[in-house]
């Protein structure tokens, strides 16, 4: 098991996470993409060449994909927008989009992100 998966069985959504963090400048990032609503950086733990993270700035309670609301349809567009963008730049042989939701979707940081993987040729399945 992954420190990842491992982290995933015990996290929980919390007030203020770590991508709160970064999108606040409290911790540092390798910002790749920035507009007014969604932020890109590079993982901190990449599991292939390019690993990227896209989160929305403001979480308002979009702590993970199964909790979105009705509402957010127009910034769930966007995310996956910019995650196509990210991804076309920095892969142009092609990459994978990943939204981990929940203890069994291996999530640990419970703050909507997209994984943004590539830079090899990726397995499938998943495990
Ligand atoms: P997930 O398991 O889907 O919740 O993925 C969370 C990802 O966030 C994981 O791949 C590692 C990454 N991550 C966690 N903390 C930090 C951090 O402080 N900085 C950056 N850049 N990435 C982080």
């Amino acid at each position: 098991m992954s420190d990842e998966q491992a982290k995933a069985q015990t996290a929980t959504p919390e007030e203020d996470t770590i991508f709160d963090k970064i999108v606040r400048g409290d911790i540092p990032c390798k910002e790749v993409y920035s507009d007014d609503r969604v932020l890109a950086f590079h993982d901190v733990n990449p599991t292939a060449p390019v690993h990227i993270i896209v989160i929305p700035k403001n979480r308002d309670g979009l702590s993970q994909l199964s909790k979105a609301r009705e509402d957010q349809k127009d910034l769930l567009g966007h995310l996956m927008y910019v995650a196509q963008q990210v991804g076309a730049k920095e892969c142009p042989g092609g990459f994978r989009v990943v939204i981990n939701d929940g203890k069994d979707g291996a999530q640990s940081v419970y703050h909507l992100h997209l994984h943004v993987i590539g830079g090899r040729p990726m397995k499938w399945p998943p495990g």
